[in-house]
């Protein structure tokens, strides 16, 4: 605890601006009240939930484990919280998050329906100007962004939207109200993670569904199952010790890590391993052997599997040849993890459109015109994702010293220190932002982490009767360039993804997340805290 008022701090309405009542705004909140800070946390939703709150698409559900992807910070809410499912489903973690907030009664210091429009830093008083959308402007010293790393949802620019005469949605911003797809014609477009889980349940509702699809994803199936008693309780008596496993671990989730790579065991072994993780489902295929992210030909091995196992549930040939994909290494897009996809495909009523060879020329009245054919449809799905990581905090107007914008700094690619401090933005957090292991983690570990990390760094200022801290140019240079060299040596600076931001039309090319792991990033960040806090400029005035 420390004094709220420390001779540093100038006057502000608030200590700390929060944008974004998600799982990491949530937490912040409650840890800027824990240290005796006042917040005031912004939220653009008309409640608490973040992308949980806006993903309600049919078959929307987290891809960690419910036991996992929960908050470990209060031991008694990890003892009472009942999961119902292996995987939670999207209500069911918008219910939890929900009870967090009622729990320790956080909405009291949230403002819904607001959105952030600007945030600028004030050289002369060292103080933060925050705008929401209404005009209003508040002051506090720090502004932490808690903006969300999915959260900027995309449609791309297709001509002729606006006329279309029927009702389009996209998954990132799910009515609240259920659709009900029933007897229609449906289109989904994309089939990333979100695309390929909301494919088969609309496949069940509509007359007929047609996927178009620009590049085959590899998905791993889930094998969802209800959680029993016993093996909650089971976990949850071993809480403490799984909590410290995952936290250390690269993912921040307890996958079976191998240590053998995949070229150095017999091919019985190798198949029997990629057998047992297949049963076994989801993300824990991928760690199957120690290389398949950074050996091309241990990664084909992987691959290979995978696309025998496309062939063998899709029973038209061509369709199972348009499904599998060939342009990029597993893994190197995110891993999807599906209930019964590619067995959608078997269905009467699903068609699958190759949208690379015939790409969408546009929409019309009445629906989907493709460089070969049209598609009439009364619904249109996009699954087309999100201009993610920088986007939620791109699409602010955010301006630190000499009123320059983070935009423009970032205008070929992000530069953080650590992921979570800019230089020229002085006392500015960006929660789980560009540089740190973020969305390649179980984010809620990542985002206990910097939560923990920032509410030490204030306990810190406050000691030490700080105004300002602030990321130092030549630390934040070192620190992009250990990004992109980890990033460089695995598979993934070679695949065109979100994670390369390789989906938004002129984003830099640049490796966005931090691979070196989350307990590799948690000591570097531990260490430049104990050594006082290293690489940071620390001033006692403005
Ligand atoms: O988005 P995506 P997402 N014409 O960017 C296609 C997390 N998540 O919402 O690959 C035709 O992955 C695009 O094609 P291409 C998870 O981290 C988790 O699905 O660019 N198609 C791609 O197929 C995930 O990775 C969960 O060629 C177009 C798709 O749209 C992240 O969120 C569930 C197109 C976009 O896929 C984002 O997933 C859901 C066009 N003009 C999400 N433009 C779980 O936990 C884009 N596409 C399980």
């Amino acid at each position: 605890m420390m004094s709220p008022h420390s001779p540093a701090k100038p006057q502000t309405d608030y200590d700390a601006i929060v944008v974004g009542a998600g799982f990491a705004g949530l937490y912040m909140l409650h840890k800027l009240r824990e240290i005796g800070l006042s917040a005031r946390v912004f939220e653009t939703g008309s409640d608490v939930g973040g992308t949980w709150f806006w993903n309600r698409y049919p078959g929307a559900r987290c891809d960690v484990y419910s036991m996992e992807y929960s908050y470990s910070f209060d031991e008694q809410l990890q003892q009472e919280w009942v999961w119902t499912e292996r995987y939670p489903a999207q209500p069911e973690i918008l219910k939890y998050i929900e009870h967090v907030a009622d729990r320790f009664d956080l909405r009291r210091d949230i403002q819904f329906d607001t959105r952030v429009t600007a945030a600028h830093f004030d050289e002369e008083t060292g103080i933060w100007l925050v705008k929401t959308e209404d005009g209003t402007t508040v002051t506090a010293c720090y502004c932490i962004m808690a903006s969300g790393a999915l959260s900027a949802s995309r449609k791309p620019d297709f001509e002729g939207l606006d006329d279309f005469g029927g009702t389009w949605y996209h998954t990132g911003q799910w009515p609240h109200d259920p659709v009900d797809f029933t007897g229609q014609r449906v289109a989904v477009i994309g089939t990333g993670s979100s695309g390929i889980q909301v494919t088969p349940m609309v496949a069940q509702q509509a007359a007929n569904l047609t996927v178009f699809q620009r590049t085959p994803n590899f998905s791993i199936p889930a094998w969802n199952y209800p959680l029993s008693n016993a093996e909650q309780e089971n976990w949850k008596r071993q809480a403490a010790h799984h909590r410290a496993t995952a936290k250390a671990s690269k993912s921040g989730a307890l996958y079976q890590y191998s240590q053998r790579s995949a070229l150095e065991v017999s091919d019985e072994e190798r198949q029997g391993e990629f057998d047992a993780r297949w049963s076994h489902g989801g993300a824990n295929f991928t760690h199957a052997f120690n290389d398949l992210f950074k050996n091309k030909a241990a990664n084909d091995l992987a691959a290979d599997y995978v696309r025998r196992k496309i062939s063998e549930i899709v029973q038209n040939k061509d369709i199972a040849a348009k499904l599998t994909p060939t342009d990029h290494a597993i893994g190197t897009k995110r891993i999807c993890v599906d209930t019964d996809y590619y067995a959608t495909f078997n269905r009467a009523n699903v068609a699958l459109v190759d949208a690379r060879a015939t790409p969408i020329q546009r929409i019309t009245k009445e629906g989907i015109e493709t460089t070969d054919d049209f598609y009439p449809v009364d619904s249109i799905v996009f699954a087309t994702g999100y201009d993610a990581v920088t986007g939620a905090l791109t699409r602010i107007d955010i301006r630190g010293r000499a009123g320059k914008s983070l935009k423009d700094k970032w205008s070929d690619g992000p530069k953080t220190y650590l992921g979570i401090m800019v230089a020229g933005f002085p006392n500015l957090f960006t929660l789980t932002g560009p540089g740190s292991p973020s969305i390649l983690t179980n984010v809620v570990m990542s985002i206990e982490q910097h939560v923990e990390w920032v509410g030490n760094c204030l306990i810190h200022m406050a000691r030490e009767e700080l105004q300002l801290i602030e990321a130092d140019q030549q630390a934040e240079d070192e620190w992009v360039e250990h990004v992109r060299e980890v990033a460089n040596g695995t598979l993934h600076v070679h695949a065109d993804s979100w994670y390369m931001g390789a989906n938004i039309p002129g984003k830099p090319r640049v490796m966005l997340p931090y691979v070196g792991g989350l307990g590799v990033y948690t000591r570097i960040c531990d260490e430049v805290a104990a050594e006082g806090y290293r690489g940071f400029i620390q001033s006692k005035t403005a």
